[in-house]
């Protein structure tokens, strides 16, 4: 096989820029290793930055986003038993934040795809990427049961934290640096209607827990729990019970509980890999950069990515320059530099470590009374949380 762009992975940072391509009339080919069902239904993120609502757009891939996407106005921080809300469009003139999981963007993007698009093969697992280093790039990959090789003129590893691309870039030239934390999230999707508008942040000594949806009928809600937990050791009212606990305010609020569809234990890491690019060969999404869902960075971040691979690939073939794809990996880093510091800082102030100690506990809360006493560190929280400008 022979295209312009081979890209490994068929999540949301591989399929979104290979809708942009398309519209760019630029060939690519998708390699993605599972099934259609498989990667339709993984459960992972719901929130959506302005600069991603933008980017589907721009891909023509929003019609189920406009259509059953909730807007966001802001979030609840929760501590000390009382709430305080973060006005998003006060506050960044005019920002907002949209909740539409992963999982619908995916089933959206397969579906333009797969209706008008360039190839898409599922079960086409990539087992090399050869000469990067030279303008004829080959992806071997095995599909069918039989090997195959797809000649590229650019490959682009979208293939997540797990995949093959980001170990192509010989450690002599690549820097990774990583942070893991001492604590994981429970994560669960329940057929009940949230409890609440928006979403609620909430610190207290018991842990950590985030109340989100998926729906007017949905919720998604987050536990901070040990490394190691066992999902299937937390009963369905232990969950309810311990969410009700750290959600508790002095004011009238109930938490609704309803049947528990979906359980699973999500460890916390920081990580960026350096470059992002490598002769013809270019990282975008989990598979250069993975961040703690608490600033709820990481699918907005690949989006970002491809938005940026996109515009440099359309300018590529318009006027011939590579002057994007040259400062791509440089422009991107400073992006999610930014992005990898907040969700630190979000995850480091929302979170209890097992063994802090009560000097901790009170700095947290002093971060926390900040923002909710001053408008101007307020703003600085919603700046980053509705998203920092693509070309930071
Ligand atoms: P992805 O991992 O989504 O996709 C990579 C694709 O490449 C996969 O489909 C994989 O099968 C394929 N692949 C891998 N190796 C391959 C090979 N050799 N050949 C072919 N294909 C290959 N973010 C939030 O903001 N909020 C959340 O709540 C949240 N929850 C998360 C929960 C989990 C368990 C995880 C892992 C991430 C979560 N994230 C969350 C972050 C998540 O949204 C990622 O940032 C997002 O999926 C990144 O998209 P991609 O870069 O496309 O990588
Ligand atoms: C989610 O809806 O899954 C979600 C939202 C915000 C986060 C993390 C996860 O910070």
């Amino acid at each position: 096989m022979r295209t312009t762009v081979g890209i490994i992975g068929g999540g949301p940072a591989g399929l979104l820029l290979a809708r942009l391509l398309h519209r760019a009339g630029i060939d690519c080919v998708v390699l993605e290793a599972r099934t259609r069902e498989y990667v339709e239904q993984r459960q992972r993120a719901g929130m959506l930055e302005q600069g991603t609502v933008d980017a589907l757009r721009e891909g023509g891939a929003a019609e189920g986003l406009e259509a059953r996407g909730l807007v966001h106005q802001g979030i609840e921080l929760r501590f000390d038993r009382e709430r305080h809300h973060i006005d998003f469009p006060v506050l960044t003139g005019g920002r907002t934040v949209t909740i539409y999981a992963q999982t619908e963007i995916v089933k959206d993007l397969v579906a333009l795809q797969l209706a008008d698009g360039p190839p898409l093969l599922f079960e086409a697992q990539a087992l090399a990427i050869e000469k990067p280093e030279t303008t004829a790039p080959v992806v071997r990959f095995v599909h069918e049961g039989r090997e195959q090789t797809l000649n590229c003129d650019w490959v682009v590893g979208c293939d997540g934290f797990h995949g093959i691309a980001r170990d192509t870039v010989p450690a002599e030239v690549s820097r990774a640096y990583e942070h893991d934390y001492p604590y994981s999230w429970l994560g669960i999707l329940a057929d009940v209607a949230p409890s609440c508008d928006e979403l609620i942040y909430a610190r207290g000594e018991r842990g950590f827990a985030l109340h989100s949806m998926r729906s007017p009928h949905v919720s998604r809600l987050y536990l901070q729990v040990p490394n190691g937990t066992d999902p299937d050791g937390w009963s369905d009212d232990r969950i309810w019970d311990e969410l009700a606990a750290r959600f508790a305010i002095d004011a009238d609020w109930t938490l609704r509980r309803g049947p528990i569809t979906a359980k699973s234990v999500t460890p916390m890491r920081s990580y960026v890999h350096e470059p992002m690019r490598h002769g013809r060969l270019l990282l975008a999404g989990d598979a250069a950069h993975i961040v703690p869902p608490t600033g709820a960075k990481g699918l907005n971040l690949a989006v970002s990515d491809v938005r940026l691979l996109g515009r440099a690939f359309a300018e590529l073939r318009r006027t011939g320059s590579e002057q994007l794809l040259d400062t791509y990996s440089q422009s991107c880093l400073a992006r999610v530099w930014q992005a990898t510091r907040f969700s630190y800082d979000m995850t480091t102030m929302l979170h209890t470590r097992p063994d802090a100690d009560p000097f901790e506990h009170r700095l947290q809360l002093a971060r926390l009374r900040r923002i909710t006493a001053s408008r101007h560190a307020a703003a600085e929280l919603a700046a980053n949380y509705t998203g920092l400008p693509l070309q930071w």
